[in-house]
């Protein structure tokens, strides 16, 4: 049985739905600290504090979990607002999770690492798997903690736990939470709700992205790969697309002539600023076939038409 801790959020919400399509619906417990809504409550479900992991080690019992995907955490833009806290949930959730995975000797581990973990020494075109990461958002810095404590508990205790650094995944059908990327799923609702946004990073920020159907094909095709082909233990790059402000509203107004944009950059900007422009994912590509499927036009053409589809559902 899997359990998706974070079941909730942007991407948890869809990654649920996609397992619980390709395991069934009863081998998928969801789990977040707010109740479900939507797909997400058609299935087995259980609020959870991440903090507790008493109570972590009582639902893996009572549903036999042997799995967990764990996503919970606070993003970029959020974690500068409360450093503390985001460090402490950050860190203690996973700690929670890779203690447990080793005690109960559970057979897989999912958890989300960031493009977040690259910092201002970091090079920021095709930016290497293995390269300089000083970064300087306390989200970055604990997906780096991160990093290190997934690679300690497989070398140390055998934990077979993996991970992805994520870009900026634009995801429509739940709301992002406080990440600094999510202008890109911003722009979307305010274009079809009010025909014109104010984009919070300057035009020309570059920023790799990627559509949310190819993270979570990227993500069950990882935890799918052979034991021994998964040859990065802390966290692989991934990369599908890279754009910046100007070109995917460019993009936007292929289909919304009227669309327009401007541009007033908020404390964002210095942490886009921080990230690379561009990943360079060959690791992935050569040891797992990872390989993105949308590109900007494809996601562009993609998400308009679910998401209208989906405000014209609300609004009925
Ligand atoms: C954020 N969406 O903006 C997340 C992500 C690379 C960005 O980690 O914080």
């Amino acid at each position: 049985k899997i359990l998706v801790i974070g079941a909730c959020g942007q991407l948890g919400s869809e990654l649920t739905v996609a397992l619980r399509q390709r395991k069934g619906n009863e081998n998928v417990i969801a789990s977040d600290v707010r109740e479900p809504s939507g797909e997400l409550a058609d299935g087995p479900f259980e609020l959870l504090n991440v903090m507790d992991k008493k109570a972590m080690e009582a639902i893996i019992d009572k549903h036999s979990i042997n799995q967990i995907y764990h996503l919970a955490a606070i993003l970029s833009a959020k974690g500068e607002k409360d450093p503390k806290f985001a460090w402490d949930l950050n860190m203690t959730s996973l700690l929670n999770v890779l203690e447990l995975a080793r005690d109960k000797k559970l057979e897989k581990i999912y958890w989300p690492s960031s493009i977040a973990v690259f910092g201002p020494n970091t090079p920021k075109q095709n930016t290497p798997q293995h390269t300089i990461m000083d970064p300087n958002t306390v989200y970055g810095i604990s997906k780096l903690a991160g990093e290190r404590w997934c690679e300690y508990f497989f070398e140390k205790y055998g934990v077979d736990v993996r991970s992805l650094r994520y870009p900026g995944l634009i995801g429509y059908k739940a709301k992002p939470g406080g990440g600094t990327t999510d202008y890109a799923v911003d722009i979307f609702y305010k274009a079809l709700e009010d025909g014109k946004y104010e984009s919070f990073l300057s035009e020309h920020t570059y920023l790799p992205m990627m559509y949310m159907d190819d993270a979570i094909k990227a993500t069950i095709d990882l935890m799918e790969t052979d034991k021994e082909k998964v040859k990065i233990r802390s966290s692989y790059n991934v990369a599908a697309i890279s754009f910046s402000p100007k070109e995917i509203a460019s993009e936007i107004k292929k289909h919304m002539p009227e669309f327009t944009i401007s541009y007033n950059p908020d404390f964002r900007q210095s942490i886009a600023d921080s990230w690379p422009d561009s990943i360079s994912d060959t690791e992935a590509r050569d040891q797992w076939g990872w390989n993105p499927q949308f590109d900007l036009s494809k996601m562009t053409s993609t998400i308009l038409k679910g998401l209208k589809e989906l405000l014209d559902h609300q609004a009925s």
